[in-house]
């Protein structure tokens, strides 16, 4: 059969092949003034849509594209390791609703940026990896070309679409079916292929002007149909223990004052997911996060607003909801807005699924809602505040001990005061132990300022987003980081430096994962599998770079140095010593490992 390139090739004769080193050196094969290249059509395609920044990692084919992108006046963020820079990526479609782009090499890039477009598509990031590629033929025949790899099959199964482009006059169509595939519906990751051939292919300027697509209405919004907001509504109205519960898609959906109108003229008791924190101030009192554990087996209705009931909600069954084993359901009835039309029912039966984009579902739902609504029932309201304020009082309690070495508590104490100050900084946050308790500990005041691990609970977003959160939003960064987790991506500290970004990391060290005082019960000379070196001075990594590196040993040191860094801007990483045997296995979710699940 006759390749699908050459029988291409024979309708295009306004495309030319270059010389094959006109990729690695920057200077071969420059485009006459009539003409252009892929090269450019790539980096206009990407600009004629708003893109204006790349955060990815050169090396052969792609290097030329990363400095005719600088050159270009986009900007381009140079990571140490692939995996970082789609992170930062797809965090930055998180913030911007716009898709991230990371560029990476073939092979081995492209797997090290894989992790990442997995990653984005499971928490419905809009991403686009755009990944160069090796000889199409010598691939497709595995002759053992340079990096040889099919690397568009493998990508298909872990994103949402994945396409290749041959042509340079296809390339402003495989960008702009990247982009809608990502951000339209369901957000969520694109893999986009660029064998190295396509970037030298030459063809007429205006002709290739004329390729470009600007795409028009790339996430269209999604009214909901108006009987499944009545029924909403009826059920709602129907609740005598009503529950609002905001996910990440709430956030991204950048309907922030409505979803305040709807929570506040309900008047129902409202929970955040950890990334939904400051989509009200979480010091909001309709908040009952500090009354959790109460409120989900006991609420009767419970609206889900960009929230699956996945792992993080227990799947809407079981001890947590109220069933009387791990797999009952607990009698709850659930009232469930997604974009998705494929979500209701994943998990449990939903009596009220809306279909269709949180900001247009949730301003039906308030335009239904008229100035009559009964507030819910008082003996619901007072219940929670009861909880509510004994876990805070007992909170405060723990927050005032001054325990040496610093544990959590006393370390995050800090932080939680610090972000109070400054409710514009972005809070990156991963770990274990150094997650949970910075999730529960400390408030978060605004939208979309608090990313973390999600849906996977994923270690190593830490520098790629505390990069991109900078990069995107100009405001300073906090980066609290477990000192296992910080280890996946450590090296972007120089990321950090080269860039001179405002970035703040902050390492609760305790030596370990989870915690740093086991050991070897042969008594041989490894360490136990879980524990790292004693004492590691981390911010030396920081000061390599000429950034500013600071051990805190107390809170008033850890207080100061936060401080200066949020006041100075610079780069700068603190080494928080943390008592060792601070911290739980796995930290909150200990239940997940297999012993416990065995018990
Ligand atoms: C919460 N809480 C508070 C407050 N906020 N008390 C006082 N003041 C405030 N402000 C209470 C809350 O009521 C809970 O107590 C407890 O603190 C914990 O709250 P949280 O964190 O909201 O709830 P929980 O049970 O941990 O949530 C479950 C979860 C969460 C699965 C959603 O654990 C989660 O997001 N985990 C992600 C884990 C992860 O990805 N780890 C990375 C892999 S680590 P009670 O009501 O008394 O219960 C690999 O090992
Ligand atoms: P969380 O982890 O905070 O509970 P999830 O990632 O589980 O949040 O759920 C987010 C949900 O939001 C997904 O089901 C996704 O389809 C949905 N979603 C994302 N963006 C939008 C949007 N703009 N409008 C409606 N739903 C959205």
């Amino acid at each position: 059969m006759e390749s699908v390139t050459a029988a291409r090739k024979e309708t295009t004769p306004a495309v030319a092949e270059a010389a094959p080193d006109a990729t690695s050196g920057g200077q071969a094969n420059v485009p006459s003034p009539q003409e252009t290249d892929g090269f450019r059509l790539v980096i206009e395609a990407l600009k004629l849509n708003g893109i204006d920044t790349i955060f990815g990692l050169p090396g052969i084919p792609i290097t030329d594209l990363t400095r005719k992108a600088q050159a270009a006046g986009m900007r381009v963020i140079s990571f140490r390791h692939e995996q970082n820079a789609g992170y930062a990526a797809s965090i930055a479609g998180f913030m911007t609703r716009k898709p991230g782009i990371c560029l990476t090499v073939s092979a081995p890039g492209f797997l090290n940026g894989l992790t990442a477009l997995a990653n984005a598509t499971t928490n419905c990031f809009p991403m686009i990896l755009i990944s160069g590629s090796s000889e199409r033929e010598i691939v497709d025949l595995q002759q053992g070309d340079y990096e040889e790899m099919d690397q568009l099959a493998i990508a298909r199964p872990l994103c949402k679409a994945a396409f290749r482009v041959l042509h340079a006059e296809d390339i402003g169509v495989g960008i702009a079916r990247a982009i809608r595939a990502a951000v339209s519906g369901r957000p969520g990751g694109v893999y986009l292929d660029l064998p190295a051939k396509l970037f030298a292919q030459t063809m007429a300027a205006e002709a290739g002007r004329k390729s470009l697509i600007k795409v028009v209405d790339p996430a269209p919004r999604q009214i909901p149909a108006r009987d499944a907001v009545q029924r909403a509504l009826e059920l709602l109205k129907s609740a005598k223990r009503p529950l609002i519960l905001l996910g990440k898609g709430a956030a991204y959906a950048q309907a922030d004052a409505d979803i305040r109108a709807l929570v506040e003229k309900t008047g129902i008791p409202y929970l955040p997911m950890a990334m939904a924190k400051g989509l009200l101030p979480d010091t909001h009192e309709q908040s009952a996060a500090a009354a959790r554990s109460y409120v989900l087996p006991e609420a009767d209705v419970v609206m889900l607003i960009g929230a699956r009931l996945n792992w993080l909600l227990s799947h809407g069954k079981g001890k947590t909801w109220g069933g009387k084993d791990a797999k009952a359901w607990g009698g709850q009835k659930f009232i469930q807005i997604d974009i998705s039309p494929q979500e209701a029912d994943s998990n449990v039966r939903i009596d009220a699924p809306v279909v269709g984009d949180v900001g247009s579902c949730v301003s039906a739902l308030l335009a239904g809602i008229g100035a009559t609504w009964a507030k819910p029932p008082a003996d619901w309201l007072n219940a929670i505040a009861e909880r509510k304020n004994k876990n805070v009082a007992k909170m405060g309690e723990t927050l005032a001990k001054n325990p040496m070495p610093m544990n959590f508590h006393s370390a995050l104490n800090v932080v939680r005061d610090i972000v109070k100050a400054n409710p514009d900084a972005i809070l990156v946050n991963e770990g274990a132990n150094a997650l949970d308790f910075t999730r529960s500990i400390v408030d978060m005041y605004k939208p979309r300022k608090r990313l973390d691990v999600g849906t996977w609970g994923v270690m190593g977003i830490g520098m790629g987003f505390s990069v991109a959160a900078a990069v995107v939003s100009g405001q300073p960064v906090i980066a609290i980081e477990g000192d296992s987790a910080f280890g996946f991506s450590g090296m972007e500290v120089e990321t950090i430096c080269r860039y001179n970004l405002p970035v703040c990391v902050v390492i609760l060290n305790n030596n370990g994962v989870y915690r740093g005082d086991e050991v070897n019960p042969t008594g041989g000379r490894d360490p136990a599998p879980l524990v790292f070196v004693k004492g590691a001075r981390y911010e030396k990594l920081m000061e390599a770079f000429g950034g500013v590196g600071v051990q805190a040993t107390t809170p008033a040191e850890l207080r100061k140095a936060m401080e200066e860094a949020l006041r100075s801007r610079k780069p700068t990483l603190i080494n928080a010593a943390i008592d060792e045997g601070a911290g739980t296995e796995s930290g909150r979710i200990t239940a997940l490992n297999p012993t416990a699940k065995k018990k």
